[in-house]
């Protein structure tokens, strides 16, 4: 039976009654119905009443290339009747990972060919930690295994993924961490830098905290850095560009591996189509999902450096790790498509060099001058918009994080599907956008500004 067959009331009593959500208040949806999404296409969503709502998070941060791609669920169907499945265990191999690898090493950054698959970011951050800790150990220093990594930063919701992430909620609920992962100030100028201090001045500072923590445990025993090179759910916080090679050459400098977590920024972006080319680093490790698919199916991807790669390949003996959906042949089918489409539209170019300027300019131009907003920022097609009560004092409403959630709900109101995190407003659109989209966007957004402005001001 199809839903088509329920009324949207009825979809919702049922999914009061036996849906848990991911990070809900369940008491508080349960009271208020969720929001039944049913359909979508090219940069649109419909709900179960048929509203359309352009979709400003490319459902969450992940459908890169749009909805609605026949292409993309051929892919799934020819290879769903040819091998639906297949495992990669006991020296077995299906051909889709095979050549989705073969892709993925030409695309990677530079010192970066190998792949091991699992099937969403938070099991490739468990992969990543493990694989670092393994590498150290067959490299004869087992002890070098402590990890760094930032506050704020969003690392998946696994027990390595929250303890790996520096969100204060999510640890006060995990009942103990994965011991040996701390965490350092992450590169948040609007809030953190120092009056006067200069962008560069404050990146070459946030860098500096990952050197002092690596001195205080002693750099041999430090496994690894690990940090988003752009912050995502922690909300679209950029680094100044000094940031990223200074981290780089200070784990260098102390034998630290550099890992990224490009769940968010991999596959175009950030206008190129990892970020680690954006910001001109070269990591040992990549951790990639989302986009990787589109989201059309879940899979991962955890992209390794030659340096660990010939470490667990010279020295051998078995990697006590892996998933039964590793190599997923039908999510390896749609991953190869899924790429195709981006090389053949040319959208991670198009977010580099047309619609990502664009995207910034106006926000610049049409956001940032808003009563509401402190700041705008973007990186190719990924933003964010400073929610305040003065922009000049930076003072923000209370409680903190109530005034974004007021533009998100005028926002979708307008037609405009965007993300709140604490005070921030949160873009991560599909790079299929253009620059008419991102004008409706952008006059969706400004209305819902000025609604909220209104109801803000009352209080
Ligand atoms: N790393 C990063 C950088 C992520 O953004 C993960 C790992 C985990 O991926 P999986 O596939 O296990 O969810 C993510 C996921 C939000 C939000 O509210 C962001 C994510 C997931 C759920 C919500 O912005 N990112």
């Amino acid at each position: 039976m199809t839903y088509q067959n329920y009324s949207l009331k009825q979809l919702q009593q049922i999914d009061a009654a036996h849906h848990l959500h991911p990070f809900t208040d369940h008491k508080e949806l349960r009271e208020a119905g969720s929001r039944i999404i049913t359909h979508a296409n090219g940069p649109f969503i419909y709900d179960a009443d048929g509203t359309e709502i352009l979709d400003g998070m490319a459902g969450l941060w992940c459908v890169n290339v749009g909805y609605g791609r026949d292409e993309l669920a051929e892919a799934a169907y020819t290879q769903m009747k040819e091998l639906p499945y297949y495992n990669s265990f006991f020296k077995c191999s299906t051909p889709t990972p095979v050549l989705l690898s073969k892709k993925l090493a030409e695309l990677a950054p530079r010192g970066v060919s190998q792949v091991f698959y699992g099937s969403s970011g938070s099991e490739a951050n468990d992969t990543a930690l493990r694989l670092v800790r393994h590498y150290w150990a067959l490299e004869g220093k087992p002890e070098k295994n402590r990890i760094i990594s930032r506050k704020m930063g969003y690392h998946g919701s696994t027990i390595a993924g929250t303890s790996l992430g520096g969100m204060e909620p999510m640890h006060k609920q995990l009942g103990g961490a994965v011991p040996n992962i701390v965490h350092v100030m992450m590169p948040y100028a609007y809030e953190l830098a120092l009056p006067g201090e200069s962008d560069h001045d404050f990146g070459l500072r946030a860098a500096k905290a990952v050197e002092d923590a690596i001195l205080e445990a002693g750099a041999d025993k430090v496994a690894a850095f690990i940090g988003e090179p752009v912050m995502g759910a922690g909300g679209v916080k950029i680094p100044p560009m000094s940031y990223w090679p200074e981290v780089q050459r200070i784990c260098r400098k102390y034998d630290v591996l550099l890992m990224l977590d490009e769940v968010i920024t991999g596959y175009g972006r950030t206008g190129e189509w990892f970020a680690a080319q954006t910001f001109g680093i070269e990591p040992d490790t990549i951790t990639t999902a989302k986009a990787l698919t589109s989201g059309y199916q879940p899979l991962s991807a955890l992209l390794v450096g030659d340096r660990i790669a010939a470490t667990l390949v010279e020295k051998g003996g078995e990697f006590y790790h892996g998933y039964t959906y590793s190599g997923h042949p039908v999510a390896c089918a749609v991953a190869l498509k899924n790429l195709e489409i981006i090389e053949r539209e040319g959208l991670v170019d198009r977010v580099k060099n047309d619609t990502g300027p664009y995207f910034a300019q106006a926000l610049q131009e049409r956001i940032a001058g808003h009563n509401l907003v402190g700041e705008v920022r973007s990186i190719g097609l990924m933003g964010a918009i400073e929610i305040v009560k003065d922009k000049a004092t930076k003072e923000r409403y209370l409680p903190s994080g109530s005034a974004a959630v007021v533009v998100r709900d005028h926002a979708i109101a307008q037609g405009m599907m965007l993300r709140a995190t604490g005070d921030t407003m949160i873009l991560s659109p599909p790079l299929i956008w253009t620059r008419e989209t991102i004008d409706m966007a952008c006059e969706r957004i400004a209305k819902a500004l000025d609604l909220a402005e209104v109801d803000l001001r009352k209080r």
